[in-house]
């Protein structure tokens, strides 16, 4: 009999560099949501894929930055979670990046005491010559990792590092039940969807001062009923949310509603409201409310 296999592995890099477009493309799911922008991800999402005598369970964080207000604190205490309790680590770049922006999570990589895949993602968009320089940049930069050139939206090379990840993984009882594919609340997903559409269609600093509240889930045999607040931070906000005659707002209602209906294999009615929480994004009872301050 095979012993069965269990461990976490957890996804660090630069914002923007795919690191949500892998955690999905291993899962199968879209369970972390994706965009061109910048801090897209704000929690630490993990996904779980399971097989008979493997349980890998993959953590999505949000990238690196140097926070400049306290929700980005927040969200750089999430990535250093993800150092303590990884068993391999995968450090996702991109072809043309140099460096990490934080010098300090850059030195715990090189000096992990765990198993480092060191992940050259985005390799659809160079050539052979960009990618062979990037590999010999990154062995050097890098000793300690094993290298793999992959693209995680057409899901090139991603079978072959998830193969790697369960030789590498520690023998072990499974962690979660084995139909589990998230450790969030179905909530969670409404939320991000929403907050999804919401940075596709706003300018500027509307994505990043928006929070989005669930405040009802009720699932019956036909159809999920959800209300969902959407939380800004200033009376002006309020207003380009809901945009003229309610059209922008109705935008991002629908187009929610569609993925949610995806994602959940049901019918859905989705309601929105916009209210203003005055500066939540500093505000320290605000952010634990929303699940930011783990401590
Ligand atoms: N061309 C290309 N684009 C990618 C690839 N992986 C991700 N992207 C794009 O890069 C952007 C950022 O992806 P995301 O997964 O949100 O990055 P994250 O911030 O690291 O989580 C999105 O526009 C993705 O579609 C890839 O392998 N090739
Ligand atoms: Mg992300």
């Amino acid at each position: 009999m095979t012993k069965h296999k269990a461990g976490f592995v957890n996804i660090i890099g630069n914002p923007n560099v795919g690191k949500s477009t892998l955690m999905n493309a291993f899962v199968g799911e879209r369970l972390s949501i994706i965009t061109s922008k910048a801090q897209t991800t704000r929690h630490r999402i993990l996904g779980i894929v399971n097989g008979d005598d493997f349980q890998v369970l993959l953590s999505d964080t949000p990238g690196i930055i140097k926070p400049a207000y306290q929700l980005q604190e927040s969200m750089m205490d999430f990535v250093k979670s993800a150092f303590e309790d990884a068993d391999i680590l995968l450090y996702l770049v991109e072809l043309g990046e140099k460096e990490l922006k934080d010098e300090e999570f850059f030195k715990k990589i090189t000096n992990a005491k765990i198993p480092v895949l060191l992940l050259i993602n985005k390799i659809d968009k160079g050539n052979e010559e960009l990618l062979s320089e990037a590999l010999k940049l990154w062995q050097e930069k890098v000793p300690n990792a094993e290298i793999f050139a992959i693209s995680a939206l057409q899901n090139f090379g991603v079978p072959e590092v998830f193969n790697r990840i369960i030789e590498l993984l520690p023998e072990s009882p499974p962690f979660y039940p084995k139909d589990q594919l998230t450790d969030k609340p179905e909530r969670f997903f409404v939320n991000e969807a929403i907050r999804e559409k919401i940075l596709m269609h706003y300018k500027k600093e509307i994505p990043y001062s928006v929070e989005i509240d669930t405040e009802e889930f009720f699932e019956d045999e036909n159809i999920i009923r959800i209300r969902s607040i959407i939380m800004v931070e200033r009376e002006t906000q309020k207003g380009i949310i809901i945009g003229h005659k309610g059209s922008a707002l109705k935008r991002v209602g629908t187009e929610a509603r569609k993925d949610l209906e995806k994602f959940f294999g049901k019918q859905i009615h989705l309601e929105l409201y916009v209210k203003v929480n005055k500066d939540w994004r500093s505000n320290e009872k605000q952010l634990r409310r929303f699940g930011y301050n783990q401590k």
